[in-house]
């Protein structure tokens, strides 16, 4: 490792002396002007971390739902997963090494890692759509040139489509292509053959409302309109011809503030999505004839989809088993819904994709949603392998069943919650279904609930545990919130330290709007 072209490149990333930075739940995320010596860094690791796994990684320049002026980055690993923790440990090292020691602490983690040097090394680069990304994204193929990596760099891409370029190449190409078009020709088959499937031709022309958040998401539907346009018309909003990303709109706004977002044009009964500012998130949402609003978050979304694919193996008649994975902020009746109305087994993890994707691992069929509408369906390479079978081999509507699970298999991305893949699921389950968005909201009905943030002096000092729906320190908090969930029907509240920002969440849930706000506003003040 060339060290002293390492401190010569890292000079013109220079960092802030005295900034600390942690690799969190979703990678770096901070102010954009912060970050230069961060991309830079993580392209450094990034090489590393190829040359440890002899595969390809991948960089995302994003921030999310995050205001535009902030960014951050992410590392994305070989089966397009989420970095391994004990190279996120590493990762929050290198970036908070002030500028002398950070050619020591490079070689440091070589050394740790065990890292071949004389190994090749690929890294797969990704951007989303803010003023601050091209310039970062630029500063990561800094890094990743000093060790003399290889790179390709696919300019601008939601971060689910990075995750599948990442996968797709470790896989030799058995996942797809890893092309842009590889990706929209892999789900739009995939979405078109499912749809075939309907019984009724249903309504020709089906129609759709996206709000793209003003981010990446549009300029990516747009490009891929074309190849569903005999299934599905997309009308999108907030392209970011106009606004500003993330402004008021997006998935994360509809979520929170539960309203529609600004810029769309809304009529009573009209399907709607919102995406966020990457598109991994999506959440659906319709005004009723009275003109109220109604959010359909990621908990109905995983209840729509585990309800239709436990169909489809009664159908086919195969003891393949089926778990849907929520985290605390599930609402109380979806879980209830699922369990004792599905029968299907619901399990609860901490709050972050990670965490719910490596529990959905454990299932033939695993579903995680964060209520958020961060999702997607894992399928064990078992069940993918008996599934093909018996597409083949079963006859009639035994056979029909087994090649939807085939379809819906293809267009899931099953690297990472996917706005969009997510989006054409769920309109092909509305289709094959025959269900409007008002059937789909019906299947029951929300808790009221409320989330609170709570800024405090330092919020690491409370620690939870039981999947972050108990509090273990301070001592006596636990407690004083379980008198206070005492006084409410139906309710139940948690506390938790956010991993993306420097506050505290609260949420309540109760029998009414006004019990669940009272109730998050009594918890917020035990907690000051
Ligand atoms: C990150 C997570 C998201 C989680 C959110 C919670 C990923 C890719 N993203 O955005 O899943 O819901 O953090 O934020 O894991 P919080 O800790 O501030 O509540
Ligand atoms: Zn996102």
């Amino acid at each position: 490792m060339d060290l002293d072209a390492v401190k010569e490149h890292s000079a013109l990333h220079a960092k802030p002396s005295g900034l600390v930075l942690q690799y969190g739940t979703a990678g770096f995320r901070t102010k954009a002007e912060h970050l230069d010596h961060v991309m830079f860094r993580m392209g450094l690791l990034a090489v590393l971390r190829s040359k440890q796994t002899k595969s390809t990684i991948g960089i995302m320049v994003t921030a999310s739902h995050n205001p535009e002026e902030d960014n951050g980055v992410k590392l994305v690993d070989p089966l397009g997963e989420m970095l391994a923790p004990s190279w996120e440990e590493h990762a929050t090292c290198l970036a908070n090494a002030e500028e002398q020691d950070m050619p020591r602490v490079l070689l440091d983690i070589s050394v740790k890692a065990a890292v071949s040097l004389q190994q090749d090394a690929f890294v797969v680069i990704g951007r989303d759509t803010r003023p601050s990304s091209e310039k970062l994204s630029q500063s990561v193929i800094d890094g990743v040139t000093v060790l003399k990596g290889q790179f390709h760099d696919y300019g601008l891409l939601t971060t689910p489509q990075l995750h599948y370029m990442v996968y797709c190449r470790n896989t030799g190409g058995q996942y797809g292509k890893a092309t842009l078009e590889g990706y929209y020709e892999k789900l739009s088959k995939a979405f078109m053959e499912l749809t075939k499937q309907a019984s009724c031709s249903g309504d020709e022309n089906r129609s759709l409302k996206v709000d793209c958040a003003n981010g990446i998401g549009a300029l990516k539907l747009r490009e891929m309109e074309h190849y569903i346009a005999q299934g599905l018309s997309v009308q999108l909003f907030n392209d970011g011809t106009k606004g500003k990303l993330n402004h008021l709109c997006g998935a994360d706004f509809v979520k929170s503030h539960q309203k529609p977002p600004h810029g769309m044009e809304m009529k009573s009964n009209e399907r709607c999505c919102s995406f966020d500012g990457d598109a991994d998130r999506i959440v659906y949402y319709y005004l009723d004839v009275d003109g109220h609003f109604h959010l359909i978050d990621g908990d109905k979304i995983a209840t729509l989809i585990s309800s239709f694919l436990k169909e489809l193996l009664l159908e086919i008649g195969e003891s393949l088993n089926i778990g849907v994975v929520q985290t605390a902020y599930a609402n109380g009746s979806s879980t209830r819904y699922l369990e004792e109305v599905m029968k299907v087994p619901v399990y609860c993890t901490k709050t972050g994709v990670k965490h719910l994707h490596h529990k959905a691992q454990e299932f033939d069929i695993g579903v995680y949603f964060e209520a958020n509408g961060h999702g997607t369906v894992l399928f064990s390479k078992a069940a993918e392998t008996k599934i093909k079978q018996l597409a083949r081999e079963l006859e009639d509507k035994k056979r029909k069943a087994a090649k939807m699970l085939e379809n819906v298999i293809d267009l899931i991305n099953q690297t990472a919650g996917d706005a969009v893949s997510d989006m054409l699921v769920i309109e092909a389950v509305l289709i094959l279904k025959g269900l409007t968005v008002q059937q789909w909201d019906a299947l029951y009905r929300d808790l009221p609930n409320r989330q609170l943030k709570v800024k405090v002096a330092d919020r690491q000092v409370i620690s939870t545990t039981d999947a972050e729906r108990q509090v273990v320190t301070p001592p006596g908090l636990q407690e004083a919130i379980n008198d206070l969930v005492k006084k409410y029907k139906l309710s139940r509240a948690f506390v938790r330290p956010s991993g993306t920002e420097d506050i505290v969440r609260v949420y309540a849930e109760a029998d009414s709007q006004e019990n669940a706000d009272s109730l998050a506003h009594a918890v917020s003040l035990a907690v000051f």
